[in-house]
């Protein structure tokens, strides 16, 4: 709540408010009814204590009207407090579409951080007041936890070839902020964390094409990785390689093997790097080799971020593995080669 109180962290994101809010109404009907509780059993415990060594005790006949009280009153309040729960997780849960997509690499016992033009940080992470971010989180070993406690916002970072995790918050406070691990990833996990620091927008811009060495721009190493790597040997842009076309792939449906689609988004992209077999394209074949081990988890970002850089080229109406739009009849589809 108030940053004064040391029982809060400041509230410096979106959700905070909400979280908080939430947080009082559960704490306080909880207190109330402990306190009420505790308070009517002192009470009844000297008004009807025995007072005479051979008293015999009233017998008791129930009022329907307080057994449904006591059934309705609280069954009002715990629905209430799932639905409100509910609201605040599903707006979590909801990514918008406008967000600055920001890229941490959780590693034993470190976080690396990729800004959107390349730049890296380490254990510090930089962000603009006002702005939807996006984190794009992976890691390269075990599971860990990225948590920002004044954001009120934490997502498991998990290993593997076919995910990424994300998360978004929209920061509404300037200032600096802690950042922690919160799931036990080994000996120096206590130690695996490190600052936010909100920035005016202006502030932010600056800093990220001022900050001298900055970074190679993801898009451009993903393109030279995308030749080297020999991706560009299958995959060509005009559809008439053995592989599909990547253009326009970032965000599209596309159609797999048995029918069924899938959208492309980062953990998509990621995972048909990583294990081609996963999920194979329909009308192709499934040679393309997987890059599991052979490539670095930023190398994949790189690649991933040139394949997204795709999206706005033409795609070839035939050879690209993205499924027809519902109901557009004209479209013809992919053919197998
Ligand atoms: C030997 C040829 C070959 C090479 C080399 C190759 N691919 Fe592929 N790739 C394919 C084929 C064939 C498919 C479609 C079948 C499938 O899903 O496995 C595919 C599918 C994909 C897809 C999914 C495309 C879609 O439309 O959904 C992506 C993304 C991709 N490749 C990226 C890459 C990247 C990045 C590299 C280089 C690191 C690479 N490929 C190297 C043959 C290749
Ligand atoms: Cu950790």
């Amino acid at each position: 709540m108030q940053s004064q109180l040391p029982l809060y962290p400041p509230e410096a994101s979106n959700f905070a408010p909400h979280v908080d809010a939430l947080m009082i109404f559960i704490t306080s009907v909880c207190v109330f009814f402990a306190a009420g509780i505790t308070i009517a059993i002192i009470y009844f415990f000297f008004k009807y204590h025995r007072k005479q060594v051979d008293a015999i005790g009233v017998p008791i006949h129930g009022d329907p009207r307080l057994e449904a009280a006591w059934i309705i009153i609280p069954s009002i309040l715990a629905l209430a407090m799932f639905a409100w729960g509910a609201v605040v997780y599903v707006d979590y849960r909801h990514t918008p579409s406008d967000t600055l997509d920001i890229y941490v690499i959780g590693k034993q016992w470190m976080w690396k951080v990729q800004q959107p033009n390349g730049l890296k940080e380490i254990n510090e992470l930089h962000v603009p007041v006002g702005r939807n971010i996006r984190l794009i989180l992976a890691s390269e070993d075990v599971i860990h936890d990225f948590f920002v406690p004044a954001f009120r916002v934490k997502m498991d970072v998990i290993p593997g070839y076919n995910r990424y995790n994300t998360m978004w918050f929209r920061p509404t406070k300037a200032g600096r902020y802690h950042f922690f691990c919160s799931q036990y990833c080994g000996t120096n996990h206590a130690l695996m964390g490190g600052w936010v620091t909100v920035m005016e927008p202006t502030e932010y811009a600056a800093w990220l094409s001022g900050s001298g060495a900055g970074g190679a721009n993801p898009v451009a190493v993903g393109e030279k990785l995308f030749a080297e790597k020999a991706c560009i040997t299958c995959h060509l842009a005009n559809g008439t390689g053995r592989a599909p076309s990547l253009n326009g792939l970032y965000g599209a449906q596309v159609l797999l093997a048995g029918g069924a689609t899938v959208t492309a988004d980062e953990a998509y992209i990621r995972e048909s790097i990583l294990q081609p077999n996963a999920k194979i394209v329909a009308r192709y074949e499934p040679l393309m080799p997987p890059y599991q081990g052979q490539l670095t988890e930023e190398q994949v970002i790189a690649l991933t971020e040139y394949i997204k850089s795709l999206r706005s080229q033409p795609v070839p109406v035939k050879g690209s593995g993205i499924a027809p739009v519902r109901g557009d009849e004209t479209a013809p589809a992919p053919e197998k080669r």
